[in-house]
């Protein structure tokens, strides 16, 4: 048996860190510092989905967030880790989550400069099945005068100074980009207690014949939409259709999508006028890492997504994400419309 190459000078989110705070002279190493609670907030969170079943956290918690939705007890216990880890790092003014109503003020660290926005556990729905679900998230510098309340973070994407997300699936996969930087994938190993850099720069294939929406949809879809589906199914003469593929996580369908290539959608639709996703914590962070990755994402009007202000901390929006050619071609199929 050859001795296995060891590789001894890995790059951990920590090292990863470090040397992004040295490039910005001007940086106090504040974001570093929430970026390390955020890390800890993954690593828990990762930790409780892999023991649910075993330690009796699946099944409904027997309370429901203000959407009405049932609250699994694992999105109470996501929402609680990542709360404690934003308000114990001393950093986040203001936070909002998709499982609070109002925004959470810290108002024990005036100091501090940051607005963060997250879905703790997106695709909770899956949970019970074993099915990977994902932590979403988007951080915003606050202006020095911040008074620390929701007007804060109803800003647009362009506004955000990082985000990304965490799939927890057969490993747990960190994605973070960083405004106007590069898409840097991190692979958790269990055994270090670290996430490595396993994808550096990652780049959406700019197409692919995947495409990812719930099709069960379609009665309410308008007219754009079902022309543009008919149009990956039923292609012109000598033509490939395309795969359909949908998890129903968002995480995970962005994951694959940010790897394979293809398009994820959930449009605005005869049933949801406004769509299902919320802007400020589910679409612009993702639309952050698809744009920083090559790739486009639009809202069921084909603005751009990072320039969409939400009115309210829970707005919903239409979206298309995924590799640029797949999403141009639903941008012109609108415009005939
Ligand atoms: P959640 O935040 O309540 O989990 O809902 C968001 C999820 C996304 O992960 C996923 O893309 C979508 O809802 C699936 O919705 P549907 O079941 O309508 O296809
Ligand atoms: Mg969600």
């Amino acid at each position: 048996v050859g001795a296995e190459k060891i590789n001894t000078d890995i790059v951990t989110l920590t090292r990863f860190l470090t040397e992004e705070q040295v490039k910005h002279k001007e940086a106090t190493g504040d974001f570093t510092l929430l970026c390390h609670a955020l890390q800890f907030s993954f690593k828990s969170i990762a930790y409780y989905i892999r023991r649910a079943t075993l330690i009796n956290l699946t099944g409904l918690a027997g309370s429901s967030n203000m959407t009405g939705d049932d609250q699994k007890k694992l999105d109470v216990i996501g929402n609680d880790i990542f709360i404690a880890a934003m308000k114990s790092c001393g950093r986040v003014k203001i936070l909002v989550s998709e499982e609070e109503d109002e925004a959470i003020a810290f108002n024990e660290y005036p100091n501090a400069r940051y607005g963060v926005v997250c879905d703790p556990i997106d695709g909770s729905s899956n949970l019970d099945a074993g099915v990977s679900v994902g932590t979403i998230f988007g951080i915003f510098k606050l202006p020095e005068d911040a008074k620390g309340t929701k007007e804060d973070l109803l800003k647009p994407g362009t506004e955000l100074v990082a985000s990304g997300f965490t799939m927890y699936g057969a490993s747990a996969q960190l994605v973070l980009t960083m405004k106007g930087g590069t898409v840097n994938g991190f692979t958790m190993d269990n055994a270090l207690g670290e996430f490595i850099l396993t994808h550096p720069d990652m780049k959406v294939p700019k197409s692919r014949a995947i495409y990812s929406v719930n099709e069960g949809n379609s009665l309410y879809w308008t007219d754009p939409i079902k022309e543009y589906v008919n149009s990956l199914k039923y292609p012109e003469e000598g033509g490939k259709p395309y795969s359909a593929r949908y998890i129903g996580s968002m995480v995970a369908d962005a994951y694959r999508t940010l790897l394979y290539g293809g398009i994820f959608a959930y449009p605005a639709d005869k049933k949801s006028p406004k769509g299902k996703l919320r802007i400020l914590y589910e679409c612009a962070p993702m639309a952050l890492v698809f744009e920083n990755a090559g790739g486009q994402a639009v809202d069921s009007h084909m603005k751009r997504m990072l320039e969409v202000v939400p009115e309210h901390i829970h707005d919903r929006s239409g979206i298309f994400m995924g590799s640029y050619d797949e999403v141009q071609k639903v941008i012109d199929v609108h415009k005939k419309y």
